[in-house]
């Protein structure tokens, strides 16, 4: 680590400081050009104690940056991890302020339900599927707390990868039912289809993605619990939404979810 405790508490009260409020802020890279992987981690540890404290409970995990038009999109090769918490999640149908956030944008992805501990190293898509206890569809409210979205990866993963709203829903159906490579995906906004694409777009397989962040909380010492909820990551370009937006995800064989923002 090149940061001492200070500065992170510091620079992790910033960032959820920008959360709360729906401000944005420069990348703290900027400031700390040297910081390191780890640093990076342990901002975004101190955010989420800080949440514990706050009641809030943590109720699952999510992959980023995990296809690779997303990868495109942010010019960057390397997925990134961070937690959800139950502030985040949204009824399905419900409604997002738009004032409540800085520059939304909605990622659809394939939601992992577990229904046994995964720990790392060692986890594969087969200790995933087997630890799964059904798959649902569902939206990622990303919102990068950095000004225009301009980050590197140490500052994203600092801001827990951008996460501030989800929504799950749909119909949940185990995952031996489902080819979850080819699984088509369409998302809407306003009725119109914005993009389209297929569980591979996914690290190849959705569930290799939850066996890259198995592995990677296994090297820091923690576990997936049984009964998290795991984002796998965006199969699709994020779209930007603004108020009035209403946007819905279809996944094959899984049904549709949808938000509204006001
Ligand atoms: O969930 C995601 O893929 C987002 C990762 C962070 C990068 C971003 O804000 O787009
Ligand atoms: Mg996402």
């Amino acid at each position: 680590m090149k940061l001492d405790q200070i500065s992170v508490m510091r620079l992790a009260e910033h960032l959820e400081t920008c959360e709360l409020q729906a401000r944005d802020t420069v990348k703290i890279t900027d400031e700390y050009p040297a910081m390191d992987w780890d640093d990076a981690y342990a901002i975004q540890d101190e955010i989420r104690r800080s949440k514990l404290r706050r009641g809030n409970r943590l109720v699952g995990f999510k992959a980023g940056l995990t296809s690779h038009a997303k990868m495109k999109q942010m010019g960057v090769t390397t997925p990134v991890f961070g937690f959800l918490m139950d502030a985040f999640c949204v009824p399905e149908g419900g409604e997002i302020a738009v004032k409540s956030l800085i520059h939304p944008k909605v990622e659809p992805e394939i939601v992992f339900v577990t229904k046994a501990p995964l720990r790392g190293p060692g986890c594969h898509v087969g200790t995933v599927l087997a630890a799964t206890d059904f798959i649902m569809p569902g939206i990622e409210v990303i919102d990068s707390r950095y000004r225009d979205f301009k980050f590197d990866l140490k500052s994203v993963i600092a801001d827990n990868t951008s996460a501030a709203r989800f929504v799950v829903g749909g119909q949940a159906r185990p995952a031996a039912d489902l080819d979850l490579r080819t699984l088509g995906v369409v998302l809407e906004r306003n009725g119109e289809p914005v993009s389209f694409g297929a569980g591979a777009a996914v690290l190849g397989h959705p569930a290799a993605a939850v066996a890259m962040l198995a592995n990677h909380l296994g090297a820091r010492g923690e576990e997936i619990p049984a009964g998290s909820i795991i984002l796998s990551g965006g199969i699709t370009e994020a779209a930007a939404v603004a108020t009035g937006d209403h946007v819905t995800l279809r996944i094959q064989d899984l049904g549709s979810v949808s938000l509204r923002f006001q």
